[in-house]
């Protein structure tokens, strides 16, 4: 706002209605919407049309915007999250990661890979199927009486789901397009793009999507799902099932799959038996088999190796070094260089670092640290090293779940009977020793 109008005003020639238009303009008014005198308006109209003009334009309606385009279209309804977010019983579907205090997107990677990992520890012959499935428009198709009802059963009051139900339908929208402004179409489906609200009440919207067979496991964050089967002596038929139940699940909901971003990833370590894997169909189309997925920012492989994503993290890091080179040319001081480092290329380097760290190889862990190498020499201090910072994080992780009954794998920490040690968990293969929660019980017990 202040941008644009130092712009304008740098831009005019010659005041257009007086000189004492341009002198009355105090910078408070500047950054309040009521003062530009009709003049300005015009101009800032003028040049905003030309910008739109020179875009190429989609204004179609319920067009869906990138997620960084979001704005949030209420001011309090933070408010009105975390009051509904406080309103629910705990143990409200403990698969679903997202909304909750102290869970995040490492909670369900971490519980993914666990289930899959103690499945395939378990019996030479296992293997883990993992679909992971893409909505269309998850959003614009939740339906509003469906939706309180089920607010409703979780004990939300009533008078909260009628004022959701209020928000939700009803709704005229209409596009505009510097001053021309569609028809009006009046919405009664679907929660808004772009308000903060709309996650948190799909997330609850699909509450009641989960498994209906032991052998089947269904992790989100938010609509970020995966299928799990754990399927032992070839036997695919209840994952199969699992799949046709979720299908008529989301006909029910009037949910859409996009089958044709829908993924399939088998990991199978046994190197033995020729398989014959199942093809997945829904709705009469063949899901796609990948070799590599990636979930919720990190890249899972169907050997459970990390190399890929630990290349893709050093390539974007390396990319950053650069204008952290810049940034020392500039010659700026070292703690605002290690400032840099911090925010942009260590929260890569480090990012979800409890899942894939534990059993990444040296040779990628020495390409990781090179880059800390290269940032240390470019801000001329020491850099924590990320051996350490895995360390720390697992400790930290692993303390945030011992506090929290119901996160679905606290019950994988239980204390010795001293009272001090947790009780170590039977692993036979290296994979699952060297993942997450048997390395975070190590790191406790050596904390202790
Ligand atoms: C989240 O974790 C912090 C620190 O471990 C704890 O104080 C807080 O009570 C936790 N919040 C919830 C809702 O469990
Ligand atoms: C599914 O995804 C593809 C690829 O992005 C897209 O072209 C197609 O329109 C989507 N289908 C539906 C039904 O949303
Ligand atoms: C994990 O990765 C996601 C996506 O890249 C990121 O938003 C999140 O902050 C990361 N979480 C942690 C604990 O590093
Ligand atoms: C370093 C290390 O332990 N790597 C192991 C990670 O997991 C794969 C199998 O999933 C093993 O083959 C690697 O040896």
């Amino acid at each position: 706002m202040l941008a644009l109008f130092l712009f304008l005003l740098s831009r005019e020639e010659r005041p257009v209605c007086g000189s004492g238009v341009m002198a009355d303009l105090r910078l408070s008014d500047a950054l309040s919407d009521s003062v530009a005198p009709d003049v300005k308006e015009n101009m800032v109209q003028k040049d905003f049309i030309a910008s739109l003009e020179a875009e190429t334009f989609e204004d179609k309606v319920g067009e869906t915007v990138g997620k960084t385009d979001y704005i949030p279209l209420l001011d309090n309804d933070d408010k009105v999250r975390d009051f509904i977010t406080s309103s629910l019983p705990a143990s409200t579907d403990p698969l679903q990661f997202a909304y909750r205090h102290n869970r995040s997107t490492d909670d369900a990677i971490a519980h993914l890979l666990h289930t899959t990992l103690t499945h395939l520890d378990e019996g030479r012959g296992n293997y883990v199927k993992m679909l992971f499935v893409d909505y269309s428009s998850a959003f614009n198709t939740i339906i509003p009486s469906l939706l309180t009802t089920k607010l409703g059963d979780l004990g939300l009051h009533t008078y909260l789901c009628d004022w959701i139900s209020n928000f939700l339908t009803d709704r005229p929208q209409s596009v505009r397009v510097g001053n021309c402004a569609s028809s009006t179409l009046t919405l009664s489906t679907g929660a808004p793009q772009g308000c903060v609200l709309s996650p948190l009440l799909y997330s609850l919207y699909t509450y009641d999507c989960t498994a209906t067979s032991s052998s089947n496991t269904i992790v989100k964050f938010a609509d970020d799902t995966v299928v799990v089967g754990l399927i032992s002596d070839n036997d695919e038929r209840a994952y199969l099932e699992e799949i046709k139940h979720l299908e008529n699940w989301c006909q029910e909901n009037n949910l859409l799959l996009n089958v044709s971003k829908t993924k399939e990833l088998i990991v199978d370590c046994s190197k033995k038996q020729e398989r014959h894997y199942q093809p997945v169909t829904i709705s009469g189309t063949t899901v796609e088999r990948v070799d590599s997925f990636r979930y919720l920012g990190v890249h899972i492989s169907q050997d459970l190796s990390w190399s890929r994503h630990t290349s893709s993290l050093a390539k974007k890091a390396r990319q950053r070094l650069y204008h952290l080179r810049r940034l020392r040319d500039f010659r700026l001081p070292s703690k605002v260089l290690r400032n840099f480092y911090t925010c942009t290329i260590e929260s890569i380097l480090t990012g979800n670092i409890t899942v894939w760290f534990g059993n990444s190889t040296k040779q990628d862990r020495q390409a990781l640290q090179r880059v800390v190498r290269s940032a240390e020499r470019i801000t001329h201090s020491e850099l924590p090293d990320l051996q350490t910072t895995y360390y720390k994080r697992c400790q930290t992780k692993a303390r945030k779940i011992v506090k929290d009954p119901t996160h679905p794998n606290n019950r994988l920490f239980s204390l010795l009977r001293s009272g001090r040690r947790f009780r170590s968990l039977k692993a036979k293969t290296e994979r699952l020793k060297r993942s997450f929660f048997p390395q975070a019980i190590r790191a406790l017990n050596q904390g202790n």
